[in-house]
Formats: C-alpha cells, sequence, structure tokens
C-alpha cells in the first residue's frame, strides 16, 4: 500500500483546485494507523486541495500547535482504533481550550467513527470514506464563506 501510495502521489497532485482550500490531517494520539487516512490525502490532492500532513500518533498539542502555526481551513482527524477515539474527543477540547476551535471546521474519519460520535464530541463533520470526506469538507466551506 505505501509503495502503491508513493507512486500515485504525484499524479494525483496536478490538478489546480476548484477552491482553494488547506486541509490538515493527522491520525491521532495512541494510533499508528495511516492507510485510509493516506486514500482521503490522495483524493483531497486529486481534487485539487492542499493537504498538510500531520503522520500518526499525533499528540492534541502537536495538532493545536499546527493549526495555530499554520493557516488551515479544515482540520481531519483518524482515528482507528475505539481506544483512540478518544483522542479526537480530547484534541477537539484542546483547541477550544487554547482558544484555537474557531480557527478550522473540524471533520473525523475512521472505521469505528460514527456520525453519532462526531455530534457527542462536537466536531463539525464525519466522513464515512475518501469521497464522503471530501464532499463534506466542501460543504463546510461552502457554509464558512457564506457564513
Ligand atoms: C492494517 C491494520 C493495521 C496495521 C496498520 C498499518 C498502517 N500503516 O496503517 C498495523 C499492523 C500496524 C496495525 C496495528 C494494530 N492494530 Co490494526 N488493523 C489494520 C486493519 C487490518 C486494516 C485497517 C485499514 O487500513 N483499513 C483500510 C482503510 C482504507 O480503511 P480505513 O482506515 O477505515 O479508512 C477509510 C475510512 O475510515 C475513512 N477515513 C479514515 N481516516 C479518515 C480521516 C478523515 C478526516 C475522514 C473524513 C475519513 C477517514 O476513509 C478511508 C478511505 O475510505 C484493521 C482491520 C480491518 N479489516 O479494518 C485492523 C484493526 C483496525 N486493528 C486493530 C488492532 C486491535 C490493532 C492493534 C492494537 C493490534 C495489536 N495488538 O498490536 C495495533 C494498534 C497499533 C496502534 N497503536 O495504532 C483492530 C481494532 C479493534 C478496535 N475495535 O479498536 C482492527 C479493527 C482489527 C480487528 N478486527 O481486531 N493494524
Amino acid at each position: 500500500m505505501e509503495t502503491a501510495i508513493k507512486h500515485l502521489d504525484p499524479l494525483f497532485s496536478q490538478e489546480e483546485a476548484s477552491v482553494a482550500c488547506t486541509f490538515l490531517i493527522g491520525t491521532v494520539r495512541g494510533d499508528v494507523h495511516d492507510i485510509g487516512k493516506h486514500i482521503v490525502i490522495m483524493m483531497l490532492k486529486g481534487n485539487g486541495w492542499k493537504a498538510t500532513d500531520l503522520g500518526v500518533d499525533v499528540p492534541p498539542e502537536g495538532f493545536c500547535e499546527a493549526v495555530k502555526e499554520g493557516s488551515f481551513d479544515i482540520l481531519g482527524m483518524s482515528a482507528l482504533l475505539t481506544t483512540t477515539m478518544k483522542s479526537l474527543d480530547m484534541t477537539i477540547k484542546a483547541l477550544e481550550e487554547a482558544g484555537l476551535r474557531d480557527n478550522v471546521k473540524v471533520i473525523i474519519g475512521g472505521a469505528p467513527v460514527t456520525q453519532d460520535y462526531a455530534d457527542k464530541i462536537g466536531a463539525d463533520a464525519f466522513g464515512e470514506d475518501a469521497w464522503d470526506a471530501i464532499t463534506k469538507a466542501e460543504r463546510l466551506l461552502a457554509r464558512n464563506i457564506h457564513e
């Protein structure tokens, strides 16, 4: 999978952006699963988005620092373990405590994650798969522009 991603990535990065959108993404603390996250990134790039990957096992403070230092429209977080879903919640709380929550729209995903969980922890959206991630992110961005 990793070899395939290395080959495919340059091809997905050639499209021009239909919307100028920046997407920060990472796998949450305690979790090293990143295959699905890489698929999301490839799909984003293929649709003209700028995606910045923070990697795996990213602590809440790592997400906060990146949101503070950069200029991102959307923060995407991936969790593949039921035990690391709480890191999604903790990261959103950390963003709130740091006064950064309004800087980004938050979209979460990963096999155990659900819309109910996204609602419960105050995420802006849940993406079931890579295409859903893009659809929901574009919807959030459109809403942001019209707010
Ligand atoms: C590959 C894999 C691993 C690899 C990961 C390699 C890597 N580089 O990612 C390795 C071997 C390292 C691994 C380790 C472990 N794993 Co594992 N792993 C898997 C496996 C087989 C596949 C996961 C996967 O890649 N799926 C394919 C991708 C494409 O799907 P996806 O990740 O869901 O992504 C899609 C969507 O969810 C969504 N999405 C994903 N991220 C995001 C982010 C955003 C923002 C959005 C919008 C959408 C989105 O879009 C993606 C594309 O459509 C699953 C079992 C399974 N069949 O799912 C177990 C599984 C996830 N692992 C499991 C476990 C238990 C572990 C370990 C704890 C095992 C152990 N005892 O060591 C460790 C934990 C390590 C850690 N700390 O993270 C369990 C989790 C159980 C649970 N309920 O929590 C599973 C379900 C296996 C099982 N049936 O028991 N694992």
